[in-house]
C-alpha cells in the first residue's frame, strides 16, 4: 500500500506544477471546476468552496466560490461533469452559485460574474418558500436551473479561475532547486557499507 500511496503523491505534485488546475479540479477555458458530491446547506458548500484558491505564476490568488455559468458550453460541460461521477442517473441536482440573497429577485453570481447567461426551469425564478438560492441540473432536459430554498442540501460544485501564468510544461530552470526531489539523499550508514564491502 505504501507504494501506491508514493505513486499516487509523486502523480497529485506533477499536476500540482502543471498549468491551469489544481489536482482534482477539472479545466474549461480559464476556470477550474470541481464536484462534491456530499449534500449540504447553500451557506455551507459556499463555505466549503472558499477554502480553496488558485495560485497563479503571477503570485495573485483568487478564492474558489459556487460554480459560476456564463455560457451555454459552461452549463452543458458542468451537467457532463456532475453526470461523469454522479451514482445516480439523471443526477440529483446541485447547487451553483447564483442567488438572490442580497436583494429579492436580483439574482448574481458570488464571484461577481455578471448574470448575462440564463436557463431557467420553467417556472423559475419564484420565491415560493423563500427560494433565494439555485440549483442544477434537475430531471429534465438542457440542465435547467430551480431556485430553491438555500437550506436544502445538494452536492455542489465550485469554480475558481485557473493560473493565468505562462504555459512552460516541463521547462525547469537548473539554477533553482528543485521543489520536490525524490530518490536518494545519502546516507553515512550506506556511505561506511559501501566503503568497507567494495572499496
Ligand atoms: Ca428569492
Amino acid at each position: 500500500m505504501k507504494v501506491w500511496s508514493l505513486i499516487i503523491a509523486a502523480g497529485l505534485l506533477a499536476l500540482a506544477n502543471a498549468h491551469g488546475c489544481p489536482p482534482l479540479w477539472t479545466k474549461l477555458g480559464g476556470t477550474c471546476f470541481r464536484y462534491f458530491g456530499f449534500p449540504r446547506p447553500m451557506r455551507i458548500a459556499e463555505r466549503v468552496c472558499a477554502q480553496f484558491t488558485s495560485c497563479s505564476d503571477a503570485g495573485t490568488t483568487a478564492v474558489a466560490h459556487l460554480a459560476s455559468i456564463s455560457s451555454a458550453a459552461q452549463n452543458t460541460f458542468l451537467y457532463n461533469l456532475v453526470e461523469s461521477v454522479s451514482l445516480e442517473l439523471p443526477p440529483p441536482p446541485v447547487w451553483i452559485g447564483l442567488n438572490d440573497l442580497a436583494s429579492e429577485g436580483r439574482f448574481s453570481w458570488p464571484d461577481g460574474t455578471p448574470f448575462l447567461y440564463k436557463n431557467w426551469a420553467r417556472g423559475s425564478p419564484n420565491n415560493g418558500g423563500n427560494s433565494d438560492c439555485v440549483a442544477m441540473p434537475a430531471e429534465q432536459p438542457g440542465a435547467v436551473w430551480f431556485s430553491v430554498p438555500c437550506g436544502e442540501e445538494f452536492s455542489y460544485i465550485c469554480s475558481m479561475p485557473a493560473d493565468t501564468g505562462p504555459e512552460t510544461p516541463g521547462q525547469v530552470d537548473p539554477s533553482q532547486p528543485a521543489p520536490y526531489s525524490w530518490g536518494y539523499a545519502g546516507s553515512p550508514y550506506i556511505e561506511a557499507y559501501l566503503d568497507n564491502n567494495y572499496a
